[in-house]
């Protein structure tokens, strides 16, 4: 596609932060950004002078590219390896482009990981990030929504004097410790025949060997987590678990994966949907899943080629949200397009932008498919 015109703004997003939005041709998009980030994440924040980036990237206008020539000069005008100087306006810029020359049409729809209780760096009392919720019994998209949405609801009707608002991802909060708020929520989810998981964000919580679970009032050194974790499992029947160790910890989520073939060992903070990071992941059979954010990579291009390595390995690949959003649901279009497995985008606030994308095009296909768990 030839570049005629790209301009950059700043725009809000839902933690009243700013963001960057990229227009090119006609067609915008922009970043999200993350509050529990790995250490290996290209850089995303707002270039204190914009227009700086902006006029750099004047330097495409004219060329006629593909999205991974597109992707590459601005790797090529940034000069750095994780985007140190144009930070957010890359991942903007990359959607964009996407956006503006079209997604290919898939019918294979993903499931919708929802996070309907929430804690960790999003706020709230447990020290676990994320308690999720996936419709693994759902025939059809709009089932699988009506299952996660059914779930939140419950949740906080029949909870309402521990539920004390939401967080910032539209998670409920809850006054209840971790343990809790599972046995509650394995309860409501029972009975819509949905899987529990977990975020666990562990990197949070972890400091000089030591995990510190402060909402359960609880110490332990890797090991000490590795048994805590694999309780939870047993005790939840947890089909997704995500981060349950340090993102250095190669060898525990290997350990891990190779205990529980059955759920999803899923690594965020220790991929950073990085290629040379998971291949490293590969080889030490460290987790059977990753989560995708295009933003921690900095590119579309990039982070399909990480899509790409983990189907050729049967890991699951889940793309994903940030907790810091816009109403931007370009991820929507590429889980069709990578065909990825499941998306993890909340249940609700401004999360809906992406699931009713999904919604809508499953409306519109001819004979679309959900993925079975
Ligand atoms: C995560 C995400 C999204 P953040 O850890 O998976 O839920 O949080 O964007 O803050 O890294
Ligand atoms: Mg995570």
């Amino acid at each position: 596609m030839e570049i005629e015109e790209l301009s950059l703004t700043q725009i809000l997003n839902s933690r009243t932060n700013y963001t960057v939005e990229a227009e090119i041709n006609d067609v915008k998009a922009s970043a999200p950004s993350g509050a529990s980030t790995g250490t290996h994440e290209a850089k995303c924040f707002v270039p204190e002078h914009l227009e700086e980036t902006e006029s750099l990237l004047q330097e495409l206008i004219g060329l006629d590219l593909n999205q991974r020539e597109f992707d590459n000069k601005l790797r090529e005008l940034d000069e750095t390896e994780d985007f140190s100087r144009i930070g957010a306006s890359a991942i903007a810029s990359s959607f964009a482009f996407k956006k503006a020359t079209g997604f290919e049409n898939s019918e294979q729809f993903p499931l919708p990981l929802s996070n309907v209780i929430g804690g960790g760096e999003h706020g709230g009392n447990t020290s676990i990030q994320e308690f999720l919720v996936l419709p693994v019994n759902a025939e059809t998209f709009p089932e699988a929504i009506e299952t996660n949405r059914k779930i939140y609801q419950e949740l906080k009707e029949n909870y309402s004097t521990k539920i004390k608002g939401m967080n910032d991802e539209g998670a409920l909060i809850t006054s209840m410790n971790d343990e809790k708020t599972l046995k509650a929520l394995k309860k409501v989810a029972d009975k819509y025949d949905a899987a529990v998981g977990v975020d666990i964000a562990a990197s949070e919580f972890y400091e000089n060997g030591k995990y510190k679970i402060s909402s359960l009032g609880l110490e332990h050194d890797a090991k000490g987590q590795l048994k805590f974790v694999e309780q939870l499992i047993d005790a939840f029947d947890l089909k997704f678990v995500e981060d349950p160790f340090d993102q250095e910890d190669f060898r525990m989520h290997a350990k891990l994966a190779k205990k529980f073939p059955d759920s999803l060992i899923c690594g965020d903070d220790l991929f950073t949907t990085n290629k040379e990071r998971l291949q490293e992941g590969i080889e030490n059979g460290s987790c059977n899943s990753l989560i995708i954010k295009p933003n921690q990579i900095g590119t579309v291009s990039d982070a399909q080629e990480t899509v790409e390595l983990a189907k050729e390995n049967d890991y699951t690949p889940v793309i994903s949200h940030r907790s810091g959003e816009t109403c931007d649901s370009t991820i929507s279009d590429l889980a069709l397009e990578w065909e990825c497995p499941i998306i993890k985008a909340g249940i609700a606030d401004i999360r809906i932008a992406k699931l009713n994308k999904l919604l809508r095009r499953w409306d519109a296909a001819e004979d679309p498919e959900i993925n079975l768990y």
